[in-house]
């Protein structure tokens, strides 16, 4: 890293030039029918000023040389053709130093895509990856010089008004500003990191403890199986967003839920969108708990917290570097199962979005991990396991989440559950309460209790949402309780108390 002492140059956003997208943007030329503009993008192109630091912490933030060439891409027009979004996009590359050539610009959308028109590159479709080398006129970025190129991309998600823009010349990465990001800054470093995740060890288990006697679990017809390949009922207890409630990520409270509740298995419950306190620095705090849970000989579920974002492929790219960096962690761990989209909700189908979804991720792990049980959520907050199990997801050691709130969900949700296991389908309850769907409001235990009961009889497993001291009728612990461990009967909430018993039984 260069010496911050020196004088640098940086790229500062003070200067921040928004220039309304000109609504001549849709160029005639290109063919197409006259698209209905949805949504128009500002142009936003950052200047260089001087700023003279020593603040190291802000440097290290920074390129370490000042860039002098600005990647500005801007979404222009967005339609809608034959059910996809469409949406155009206009490139400028300006360059204020020396001439680039054998360049290659790389971005990156949050979703597959398909490339419609394009013009002034030769333009190559990877994935999520657009790829754009040059044509005849173009070859050379001239010193001082700019040149532009363009393209419409249609996909069945909004295209993304910020992709990832990366520029490189004779295969090295040019340092570039604008829009949306500066090569070699936050998104660079995050990937780097996601490789370089290495194999932890698993601790051995305390003598005694779930683990240590069961051992890696699997699924065989529709039942999650113990070493032996005998069924191994799951009684766990689900962490609430671990953003919001760290306290509980720590060894005597997951001691606490093993000896307190007879609980052997804790889920870590990683809410997914910004919105909801998403950062990738809770990453680390999930690598405490699968630590703690190991310690402790107990199974653990890591939760990719569907809710907010309701169609799992909106964070797509945030769940594969997370899972990425996860399996490569764990994947010589028997206790951990990856769960990897809570609750789809709203306008989200099981054969549009989640299935190819859950297909995408099954296989992005199982290159790492040929074998830990993975969850996958089902439409409706995970409640259609009846229709996920009319197409499953091909693989093996795959479970289908099923959650309720007994206070609102009864009988007839027991009928979907069967559904599916009569059509073959492995079925977990990742999720459950005995409050009503809202996590609140009052608790009918006599409806936990018929849910208990089917739910042993055909060995199926459950973790109760959560463990907290919040004041909602689906924490476990009383309202502020101050008490991470140790509970007493009188530290424990209503539905603390009937877990207490149902899972002691
Ligand atoms: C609830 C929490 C509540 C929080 C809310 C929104 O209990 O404190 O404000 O989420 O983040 C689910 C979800 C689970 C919900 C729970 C109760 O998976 O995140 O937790 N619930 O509403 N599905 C059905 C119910």
């Amino acid at each position: 890293m260069k010496n911050i002492s020196v004088k640098t140059f940086l790229i500062c956003g003070a200067a921040i030039f928004v220039l309304g997208a000109a609504a001549g943007l849709y160029i005639a030329k290109h063919g197409v029918s006259e698209p209905a503009v949805t949504a128009t993008a500002p142009i936003v192109t950052t200047t260089a000023a001087e700023i003279v630091t020593e603040d190291t912490t802000l440097a290290s933030l920074m390129p370490t040389e000042a860039a002098n060439v600005e990647f500005n891409i801007s979404k222009g027009a967005q339609w809608e053709a034959d059910g996809k979004k469409v949406a155009q996009y206009d490139v400028v590359i300006k360059n204020a130093g020396s001439e680039i050539t054998d360049w290659q610009a790389v971005i990156t959308f949050d979703a597959d895509f398909e490339l419609g028109q394009s013009w002034s590159g030769v333009y190559a479709a990877d994935g999520k990856a657009l790829k754009v080398t040059a044509v005849d006129y173009n070859k050379v970025i001239p010193a001082s010089g700019e040149i532009n190129f363009g393209f419409q991309i249609s996909s069945a998600y909004e295209p993304s008004a910020e992709p990832d823009a990366k520029l490189y010349s004779g295969g090295s990465l040019v340092n570039t500003a604008g829009n949306p990001l500066q090569a070699g800054g936050k998104v660079g470093s995050e990937l780097t990191e996601v490789i370089t995740a290495q194999p932890k060890q698993q601790a051995a288990p305390e003598n005694g403890t779930p683990v240590q006697i069961n051992g890696k679990l699997s699924v065989k017809g529709t039942q999650i199986v113990n070493q032996n390949g005998q069924p191994f009922v799951i009684k766990g207890v689900s962490t609430h967003g671990i953003a919001w409630f760290p306290q509980y990520i720590n060894k005597d409270t997951f001691q606490s839920i093993r000896s307190t509740f007879g609980a052997n298995t804790i889920r870590l419950a990683l809410y997914s969108s910004s919105g909801e306190g998403y950062t990738k620095e809770l990453h680390k705090k999930v690598d405490e708990g699968v630590q703690y849970a190991s310690e402790l000989g107990m199974y653990v579920v890591i939760d990719w917290h569907i809710l907010g974002n309701g169609n799992p492929n909106t964070d797509k790219a945030a769940a594969e570097s997370f899972f990425k960096e996860m399996t490569a962690k764990y994947k010589d761990y028997n206790n951990v199962i990856y769960e990897i989209c809570n609750e789809p909700n709203g306008d989200v189908q099981w054969a549009r979005d989640i299935k190819p979804y859950a297909e995408s991720m099954v296989k992005l792990i199982r290159s790492v991990d040929n074998d830990a049980i993975i969850i996958i959520g089902t439409p409706t907050w995970s409640q259609d396991v009846d229709i996920a199990a009319q197409s499953p997801v091909q693989g093996s050691n795959l479970v289908y989440a099923f959650h309720f709130y007994a206070a609102t969900h009864k009988a007839q949700f027991r009928d979907k559950v069967s559904a599916a296991l009569n059509a073959g389908l492995p079925v977990i309850v990742s999720e459950f309460g005995i409050s009503d769907a809202s996590g609140n409001g009052t608790l009918d235990e006599a409806e936990g209790n018929a849910w208990m009961q089917f739910l042993d009889e055909r060995n199926i497993g459950r973790i109760c949402w959560s463990i907290s001291n919040k004041n909602e009728a689906c924490a476990l612990l009383t309202p502020d309780n101050p008490k991470t461990s140790g509970w007493s009967d009188s530290d424990l909430s209503g539905q603390g108390k009937w877990l207490k018993n149902a899972y002691n039984k």
